[in-house]
C-alpha cells in the first residue's frame, strides 16, 4: 500500500480547472516524472510535509533558494519585524542598501547591484544593458541553459522547456530571437565561430557556469576562462547567470571559486532567502548606464521589497558565519558519492557532479557515455529510469526534482543522519531498478 495521496490529488484536480497545468510554474506538475504533484503545506528545517501529511527529506529546497532549510527562525523573524513595520514603499529603504552592499562585498566582480523580482528579470535585464552598453543586437546563449523565460531567451532553453521537450516557446516571434545565437556549452569553437561569422554584432555571451538547467554539467577546466578570453577579445560583454550557483556552489558564486571576471552577473534564488529577489551587477561604468543614472530603462513595483531584503539580509549572514558553508558543502558531498557508489554497486549507470551546496545526476542509457552538453544529456540520459529513481525515494519520504534535467541542492539544516537514511532508501532503490 503505498502513501495516501488523495489530499494531493483533489487539490490538483481542482487546481487544473483554475491554474493551466494547476501549477504556477511548469516544472512543478511533474511531467518529467509522471504522477501528482504534492500539494505542499509547510516546510520546517530540511523537511516538507504534504497535503495528506505525508514528511519529505526536501533536496529541491524551493530550487535553490532555501539553504538555510525551511522557516528558519532567523529570517521569519526578520521577514516579521520588516512585515509589522510595513510591507512596501515603493521608495528606497536603508535595507536596499544594507542588502547591495552584502552581496557586492561578497561578489567579486560586482560594483554595483540592481534588484529585480526573479531571475528572469535579471537575466533580460542584464542582456538588455549588454544591448545598450555596446550598441551591439546579437546575444549568445548555450543549448540547454536556462536564463529565465524573457522571449529574446526562449531559445534551445533547458529547465522546464527541456523536461517537457517543448520547441522553443511558440509565441515569441522569430523576429525576437533573431538576435538569439546558440552554441553547445564546453564548446569553444563553436562561440569563435558565431564571433568570426557576427564580427563586431554581438553585445554579450550569457553563460550559467554550471549547468543545472539540462541536469548537472560542469564546465570543462579551461572553458570558462576562455569563454571570458574571447568576449574580451571581441569586445562582447561576458555575463555570469549565477542565479542558481551564486552562494551556491561558494559563498562569492562561480566567479570566486574559479576566478572569473564577468563584466555582468545575475543573481536570485538565495539573495531573496525564499522571497522574490532577483538581481544584475557588475562593472560601475556598465551599471550606470542603466536608469536614472543612465538611460537604458528597466524598473519593478516591488523591486527591493523590504520583505525580501530583509529576507536575503538574514540568509547571508548565517551564510558567511564561520563553517556554515562548509558544513553543507560536505553534506552534500557526502550525498552525491553515496549515491553514485551505491548506484555502482547496484550496476547501475551514472554520472553525477556535485560542485559546492549543489549537485545533480543522471541515469545513463549506455556505459561509455559522457554528458557535457544538452545534446548529448538528451542523448545519453535515461529519463525513465530517473522517474522510477525519483517515484521509489518519494514512496519513502525523499524530495528529489522531478525532472531527469534538474539539479539537487542541500541545506544548513539537512544533518548527517538525514544524508545517511536517504542513501540507505537509495541502496535499495537502486537494487530493485537493477533487477528490471
Ligand atoms: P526565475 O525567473 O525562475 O526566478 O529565475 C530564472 C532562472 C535564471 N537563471 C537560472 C540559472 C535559473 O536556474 C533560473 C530558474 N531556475 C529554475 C529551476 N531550474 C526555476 C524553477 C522553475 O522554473 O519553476
Amino acid at each position: 500500500m503505498g502513501m495516501k495521496t488523495s489530499q494531493s490529488e483533489a487539490l490538483f484536480q481542482q487546481a487544473q480547472t483554475l491554474i493551466p497545468g494547476g501549477v504556477n510554474s511548469p516544472v512543478r506538475a511533474f511531467r518529467g516524472v509522471g504522477g501528482t504533484p504534492r500539494f505542499i503545506e509547510r516546510g520546517q528545517g530540511a523537511y516538507i510535509w504534504d497535503a495528506d501529511g505525508n514528511r519529505y527529506l526536501d533536496q529541491v529546497l524551493s530550487w535553490g533558494p532555501l539553504i538555510l532549510g525551511h522557516a528558519p527562525e532567523v529570517v521569519v523573524q526578520a521577514i516579521t519585524e520588516a512585515a509589522a513595520r510595513g510591507t512596501s514603499y515603493g521608495a528606497p529603504t536603508r535595507l536596499e542598501n544594507e542588502l547591495a552592499a552584502l552581496v557586492i562585498e561578497m561578489a567579486p566582480s560586482l560594483e554595483m547591484i540592481r534588484f529585480v523580482n526573479s531571475g528572469t528579470e535579471a537575466c533580460m535585464s542584464a542582456l538588455r544593458l549588454a544591448r545598450a552598453y555596446t550598441g551591439r543586437d546579437k546575444i549568445i546563449k548555450f543549448e540547454g541553459c536556462y536564463h529565465g523565460h524573457a522571449d529574446m531567451l526562449l531559445v534551445q532553453a533547458g529547465s522546464g522547456v527541456a523536461t517537457l521537450g517543448l520547441p522553443d516557446s511558440p509565441g515569441v516571434p522569430a523576429s525576437t530571437t533573431a538576435h538569439s545565437l546558440t552554441a553547445p556549452f564546453n564548446d569553444l569553437g563553436a562561440v569563435q565561430a558565431l564571433f568570426e561569422q557576427y564580427p563586431h554584432q554581438i553585445a554579450a555571451v550569457i553563460v550559467e557556469p554550471v549547468a543545472g538547467n539540462m541536469g548537472f554539467v560542469m564546465p570543462e577546466p579551461d572553458f570558462l576562462p576562455a569563454l571570458q578570453s574571447l568576449c574580451r577579445h571581441n569586445g562582447a560583454l561576458f555575463i555570469l547567470d549565477e542565479v542558481m550557483t551564486g552562494f551556491r556552489v561558494a559563498l562569492g558564486g562561480a566567479q570566486s571559486l574559479w576566478g572569473l571576471d564577468p563584466d555582468l552577473t545575475c543573481l536570485g534564488k538565495v539573495i531573496g532567502g525564499g522571497l522574490p529577489v532577483g538581481a544584475y551587477g557588475g562593472k560601475a561604468a556598465i551599471m550606470k548606464q542603466v536608469a536614472p543614472a543612465g538611460s537604458m530603462y528597466q524598473a519593478g513595483t516591488l523591486s527591493g521589497n523590504p520583505l525580501a531584503m530583509a529576507a536575503g539580509l538574514a540568509t547571508l549572514r548565517v551564510l558567511r558565519g564561520e563553517g556554515v558553508f562548509e558544513a553543507i558543502e560536505q553534506l552534500t558531498h557526502a550525498l552525491l558519492e553515496g549515491l553514485m557508489d551505491a548506484a555502482h554497486a547496484a550496476g547501475i549507470l551514472t554520472q553525477g557532479g556535485q560542485v559546492g551546496t549543489m549537485f545533480g545526476f543522471y541515469f545513463l542509457k549506455t556505459p561509455d557515455a559522457q554528458i557535457k552538453d544538452y545534446a548529448s544529456a538528451k542523448a545519453y540520459a535515461d529519463p525513465a529510469r530517473y522517474a522510477r529513481f525519483f517515484h521509489a525515494m518519494l514512496e519513502q519520504g525523499f524530495y528529489f526534482a522531478p525532472s531527469q534535467f534538474e539539479a539537487g541542492f542541500m541545506s544548513a539544516a539537512h544533518t548527517a543522519s538525514d544524508v545517511q537514511s536517504l542513501l540507505a532508501a537509495a541502496a535499495a532503490v537502486f537494487q530493485t531498478l537493477a533487477s528490471g
